[in-house]
């Protein structure tokens, strides 16, 4: 029985032409700064958002982590949305590594949560924390991959530099936020003091992410890394793997397709919810109207198809280069068998 995998786009595995270039990248002591790929990849990725310098690191997480650290001291405030990856999906580590606070707020994404914003922000009275950070997520994997247009990014990064506040971007998906709205990453990231970006999700590298914001940021950040550990050697061959994912992003426009696709079908089966004006990438949520969530998982994995949950009664299904539509297709017979019998 074949596996179609929609638990996520990390899932995707490294192309033989990808494989290719890792197998032939220069490499050298990233830690002596002598890794010829690392820093070709740091360059291409600074350049592509639009930021004076970036980062290699092994994950998104310690990305988004690294990020906290280098804005915050020990005992600020950051706030973020309430269906932010750093709030659910960390470990708690803004708290554990950074000595943070995070303020989760509801709607951050959208007008009516920007109206409110401000009020969220500290006063300077010396029994409340100082805010130091505001943390983004665009696309906003929680909340169904849905993405934050950039005049709102920049209604959020004028507040911020209105109250001397920084603003951190979890671009984990910017590319595929990007493709959804018609602009470049850079118009997003212009709105924001760093961004971190996966290589390893849609973009089909198997490790790494990037960190970006200015020179002395990044200074910093280093410093950072390699006090958690993430300090690494011949990395360059993880490198050339984000290199080559970044020179072709056109092939996540299909992955949306796959969304789409999948979104509609599903909607219109009973028992089923999709809201549809909420799948804007390659992320579909599903709210289970009359079977547990287990149990549906269940039948679907016994099926060969593999979904995630997102909350107590969603299912997420995640589109990637990994699953073509003729596999989306058969996931939806094999969905619609289990709800229809
Ligand atoms: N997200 C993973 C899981 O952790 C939920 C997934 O399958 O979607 N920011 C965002 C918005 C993310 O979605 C993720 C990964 C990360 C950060 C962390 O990246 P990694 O997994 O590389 O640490």
């Amino acid at each position: 029985m074949k596996t179609i995998d929609l638990r996520s786009d990390t899932v995707t595995k490294p192309t033989p032409a990808m494989r290719q270039a890792m197998a032939e990248a220069a490499v050298g002591d990233d830690v002596y700064g002598e890794d010829p790929s690392v820093n070709r990849l740091e360059e291409m990725a600074a350049a592509v958002m639009q930021k004076e310098a970036a980062l290699f690191v092994p994950s998104g997480s310690m990305g988004n982590q690294l990020a906290i650290m280098t804005h915050c001291e020990r005992g600020v405030e950051v706030i973020c949305d309430s269906l932010a990856h750093v709030f659910h999906y960390e470990m708690a580590a803004a708290a554990a590594l950074s000595g943070v606070q995070l303020h989760p707020i509801d709607n951050l994404h959208n007008e009516a949560g920007i109206a409110s914003l401000n009020e969220h922000i500290r006063n300077p009275q010396d029994f409340f924390p100082r805010t130091r950070l505001i943390c983004l997520e665009n696309s906003l994997n929680r909340g169904g991959g849905t993405v934050m247009p950039p005049e709102l990014m920049a209604e959020v990064y004028r507040l911020a530099q209105e109250y001397g506040l920084k603003v951190h971007l979890d671009g984990a998906r910017i590319f595929n936020a990007a493709l959804a709205l018609g602009c470049e990453p850079a118009a997003l990231t212009a709105h924001a003091d760093s961004v971190m970006f996966c290589l390893s999700k849609g973009l089909g590298a198997p490790v790494g992410s990037i960190l970006a914001g200015s020179r002395q940021f990044i200074d910093q950040a280093r410093r950072n890394r390699k006090m958690l550990g993430g300090g690494m050697r011949q990395a360059g061959i993880l490198a050339a793997a984000g290199i080559f994912a970044l020179e072709d992003t056109s092939f996540l426009a299909a992955d949306h397709e796959k969304a789409q696709y999948l979104a509609q079908e599903l909607a219109a089966v009973p028992g089923l919810k999709v809201d549809l004006t909420k799948v804007q990438t390659n992320i579909v949520l599903v709210e289970l109207e009359v079977m547990p969530l287990q149990d549906f998982l269940q039948k679907l994995r016994q099926q060969g198809v593999l979904a995630g949950g997102a909350g107590s009664a969603a299912v997420r299904f995640v589109t990637h280069r990994d699953v073509s539509m003729a596999d989306v297709q058969a996931a939806v017979e094999i969905i619609k068998g289990i709800m229809l019998n």
